[in-house]
């Protein structure tokens, strides 16, 4: 188990840690699980444990395990990186969860800390793979929660898809039953996507039982997921310690804020999550957008604008007075404004929320880690809402800036000549259009020319920007600011 240096911090006892709270976090002090982990049994398979899923779902999980629900243990699987899973296993699933936020818990550092032991099993599916899909065909295994980032999806030939249909293959055979697959990641419509890509993947294997399978026997709920949750560094594991008394190799920390909303769609029952703050409803849509569109957005925005300005954490880019107008104007003017009627009185007090939620200095939530992958992102956070703006003869101008600085963050060099590389999966596409730009006769026709043919470069990119691709009233408006970013600096052209 994680090590102990004080022994009455041991782990697995089954009662609750004096002090605990409403949710099993205590004011001082780890909380440990408020039951055995050796007498609870897997009934969720997650595919992708990062650090998102460790403080979301699986306090969810430790939740249900908490109240009495022991069947909803998790056997996560990781397809790539197995150090995770070998840091894991080191220490029995068990893991420290440290919740920061100003104001809260622990007096001198505001961090709670909890430990979950609601991961039951990790598997590396390079090193397993037979122990991994043997998992999906279990008859106690009734729900699969997928992070597996948005570019997981548009993976079809390996992967997460591939596994999730040998195991399904594996599921029929073993006539193991109806399957929940809970797609927890930042796409709209994710319980929709994931079928679809199921449905086509099952059809080119050309197997009809396995897309009978996918088409009647499982369910896809659509859900939002939302917590901050930034990788884990030293000083996150110089905090554990500190706080708990235990050596975790692999704490994760998290802000307070946690929320979760699920279409209501089971196929083989699940946890009563709703005593744990799920909320269930029959359609996520205007929920899941108005969490795309203004914390998302916002995210990128911020990420794309504050690099190159020398930024490194969202909670100094939100305090730069340039940077926080401009977010409160792109919210107010480009993306509030396509909302669905159903969220729109809840936006102002959404938005306040998030400006806070920002402005965590304890968090440490690094803008470079949301700049990862931009070209998978930025299609659903900004490209919906300018689509509507075009369509109605409108130039959503605040997105303009946005999408400027992206093109700007993509030359991969900052205000002060720091440099950084472009983490995302098209980089080497978008990086050789970038490089085209610079034509023969640059010198001829100067920098500013240069730079106008990197916008058209990026923005005539149609993986990215689809039906837009080229549209010449955005990309004049994107060329007025991204030459003024490289003039005038970011805090110059937004002031
Ligand atoms: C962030 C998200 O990295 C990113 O792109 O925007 O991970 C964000 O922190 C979460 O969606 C918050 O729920």
């Amino acid at each position: 188990g994680l090590v102990s240096a004080r022994p009455q911090c041991a782990l697995g006892g089954s009662r609750a840690a004096p002090g605990a709270g409403s949710r099993g976090e205590a004011l001082k002090g780890p909380v440990r699980p408020r039951y055995d982990p050796r007498e609870v049994r897997v009934g969720i398979v997650h595919l992708g444990i990062g650090n998102f899923h460790r403080a979301h779902q699986a306090v969810y999980a430790d939740d249900a395990l908490a109240a009495g629900e022991r069947d909803w243990a998790i056997c996560g699987i990781n397809l790539r990186s197995r150090d995770i899973v070998d840091r894991l296993n080191a220490q029995d699933g068990l893991y420290t969860l440290l919740v920061r936020g100003a104001g809260e818990g622990d007096a001198v550092s505001g961090t709670r800390a909890r430990v979950i032991g609601a991961l039951r099993e990790a598997i590396a599916f390079a090193a397993e793979p037979k122990r991994a899909t043997a998992r999906l065909a279990d008859p106690a295994v009734r729900i699969v929660t997928l992070t597996i980032t948005e570019k997981g999806y548009a993976d079809g030939v390996g992967g997460a898809i591939a596994l999730l249909l040998d195991g399904l293959a594996a599921r029929i055979a073993a006539r193991a039953g109806p399957l929940t697959l809970l797609s927890c990641d930042n796409l709209s419509g994710n319980g929709d996507t994931l079928r679809e890509v199921l449905a086509q993947a099952a059809a080119r294997r050309g197997d009809r039982a396995l897309a009978g399978f996918v088409a009647e026997r499982i369910e896809c709920p659509n859900t939002m997921v939302d917590r901050i949750v930034p990788a884990t560094g030293q000083a996150d594991i110089d905090e554990a310690l500190a706080l708990t008394g235990l050596a975790d190799a692999c704490p994760v920390a998290t802000e307070p804020f946690t929320q979760w909303v699920i279409e209501d769609r089971f196929a083989a029952g699940r946890p009563d999550w709703a005593r744990d703050g799920v909320a269930f409803v029959r359609d996520v849509a205007p929920f899941e957008a108005m969490k795309l569109r203004l914390l998302n957005a916002a995210h990128s925005a911020l990420a794309y604008l504050g690099v190159p300005a020398g930024l490194d954490t969202v909670d100094r880019a939100i305090a730069d007075p340039a940077l926080r107008g401009f977010v409160e104007r792109m919210w107010r003017e480009d993306l509030a404004p396509g909302l669905p009627a159903e969220v729109r009185d809840a936006v102002p007090g959404y938005c306040r929320a998030l400006l806070a939620r920002f402005g965590n200095p304890a968090l440490g939530h690094r803008l470079r880690q949301i700049a990862i992958d931009g070209s998978q992102k930025i299609p659903m956070r900004w490209l919906p809402a300018a689509r509507a703006a075009l369509a109605q003869g409108a130039v959503p101008d605040a997105l303009a800036v946005a999408i400027a600085g992206w093109i700007r963050f993509l030359g991969g060099r900052g205000e002060g000549g720091e440099a950084w590389t472009i983490d995302d999966p098209l980089a080497a596409a978008l990086a050789q259009r970038l490089d085209a730009a610079f034509a023969a006769d640059s010198l001829a026709t100067g920098p500013l020319a240069v730079l106008d043919r990197r916008v058209d470069a990026v923005l005539g990119f149609e993986p990215v920007f689809g039906d837009l691709a080229g549209h010449a009233g955005l990309a004049a408006r994107v060329k007025h600011w991204h030459r003024r970013l490289h003039v005038e600096g970011t805090r110059g052209a937004l002031e």
